[in-house]
C-alpha cells in the first residue's frame, strides 16, 4: 500500500508538473521563458543618450498594435527634463497619448541630441519633472498585476531597478521591493553587457553609468534576469529616415542622430532587447544559461560557466543583417491608431 501510495504521489507530482508546462508554458526550449500573448512589458530607457531608444520604443508599440505585447509603462531612469516629453511625443504617435510615464528623479543627466525635435510632434507632457517618480509608478503598476506576469525590459543604466529593489512598503503594497518583484515579475531583460566578458577596466554603459545599481541589480535581483548585449552590428534606421511619415517623431529622431555623428544608420541594442522581451528567442536568438554573471567589482561584469542560475544572455541564431531587415520592417510598419 505504501508503494503504491509513493508510486501514485510521484505520478501525480508528473502530471502536475506537465500540466504546468501547458499552462504556463514555461518549458520553451533553450531553458527560456515561454511568454504569453500579449506580454505585458514596461518600458525603461535612457531615452535621450542614444537614438535606439526610441526605435526600440516605436517597435514595442507596433508589437502592441499588432497584439503581441500590452505595454504597461514607459519609464525613464534619464533624469534629464526631456525624457518624458519625448516618451510621450512617440506614445502619443502611436496612439497611447495616455500611457503612464514616470521618470526617476536621481539618474543619471546626459544632455542630448533630440531635444530641439521633441518640440515638433504632439505631446502634453512639458517636463519629465512633471511625470510621476519612476520607482511609485513601478509599485503600484506591479502591485495591481497578477503574479509572475510582468516582462520589464530595461535598455538603459538600472537605476530604477536598484531602488525598486529598495523601496519600502507603501499605500500600493506592503511588500518591500524585493519582495513585490519575486512575485510580480517574470522577466527582467536588461540591456546591459558585453558577453561572454566585458574588457577589462570597461564595462559596458549601460552598467557603467550607475555602476552601483548595475552591482546591486546583478547581485541581488529575486528572479529570473535574461542579458541582451547584442546589436552592434545590426543596422537599422537607414530605410526609416528615407521612407518614414513626417508626423512621426522616431524617424527625426534618427534624422538628428545621423546628421550629428555623419552615419547612415545606427546599431540597434535597445531594439533586439525589445524584440527579445516581446518575441522570446522565436527564430532570432538563442540563450546561453548555463552560469551567471559575476560582477568582482562595479567596474566589469563576466559570465562564470557552471550550473543554469537566474541569469542567461543571448546569442544571434539569425544573421545580423536579417535581423536588421526584421526591425527595419517593424519601424516602418504604420501606427494603427
Ligand atoms: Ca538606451
Amino acid at each position: 500500500m505504501a508503494i503504491w501510495l509513493a508510486w501514485f504521489g510521484a505520478a501525480a507530482r508528473v502530471l502536475a508538473v506537465g500540466l504546468v508546462c501547458v499552462v504556463v508554458a514555461g518549458c520553451r526550449s533553450g531553458g527560456s521563458l515561454e511568454s504569453e500573448r500579449p506580454v505585458a512589458v514596461i518600458f525603461d530607457t535612457d531615452i535621450g543618450t542614444d537614438v535606439d531608444d526610441a526605435g526600440a520604443l516605436a517597435i514595442l508599440h507596433v508589437m502592441a498594435d499588432r497584439g503581441e505585447a500590452e505595454i504597461l509603462a514607459t519609464m525613464s531612469a534619464n533624469s534629464n527634463r526631456w525624457c518624458g516629453p519625448a516618451l510621450d511625443a512617440i506614445n502619443t504617435y502611436y496612439g497611447r497619448g495616455d500611457l503612464a510615464i514616470g521618470c526617476s528623479r536621481t539618474g543619471p543627466d546626459p544632455e542630448n541630441w533630440y531635444h530641439e525635435s521633441v518640440g515638433d510632434y504632439p505631446h502634453d507632457l512639458k517636463d519629465s519633472n512633471d511625470a510621476p517618480e519612476a520607482v511609485g509608478l513601478y509599485r503600484e503598476i506591479l502591485a495591481a498585476r497578477p503574479d509572475g506576469s510582468v516582462t520589464i525590459v530595461v535598455v538603459g543604466w538600472l537605476t530604477n531597478m536598484a531602488e525598486l529593489l529598495d523601496s519600502g512598503p507603501d499605500a500600493h503594497s506592503p511588500l518591500t521591493g524585493r519582495e513585490l518583484v519575486a512575485a510580480k515579475v517574470r522577466e527582467l531583460v536588461s540591456m546591459g553587457g558585453t558577453w561572454p566578458n566585458s574588457p577589462k577596466d570597461e564595462g559596458e554603459y549601460n552598467f557603467t553609468m550607475d555602476r552601483p545599481a548595475a552591482h546591486k541589480v546583478i547581485n541581488e535581483w529575486p528572479g529570473r534576469i535574461v542579458f541582451t548585449g547584442l546589436g552592434k552590428d545590426v543596422m537599422t534606421g537607414g530605410r526609416l529616415v528615407a521612407e518614414g511619415p513626417g508626423d512621426n517623431p522616431v524617424p527625426a529622431f534618427y534624422r538628428n542622430f545621423f546628421k550629428a555623428n555623419n552615419v547612415s544608420a545606427r546599431s540597434s541594442w535597445d531594439l533586439i532587447a525589445v524584440l527579445y522581451a516581446v518575441r522570446g528567442l522565436s527564430e532570432y536568438f538563442t540563450l546561453v544559461s548555463d552560469g551567471k554573471c559575476i560582477t568582482p567589482d562595479e567596474a566589469s561584469h563576466q559570465w562564470q560557466g557552471g550550473p543554469a542560475s537566474n541569469h542567461a544572455y543571448l546569442e544571434y541564431r539569425m544573421p545580423p543583417e536579417d535581423l536588421a531587415a526584421v526591425i527595419e520592417d517593424l519601424l516602418l510598419t504604420p501606427a494603427a491608431r
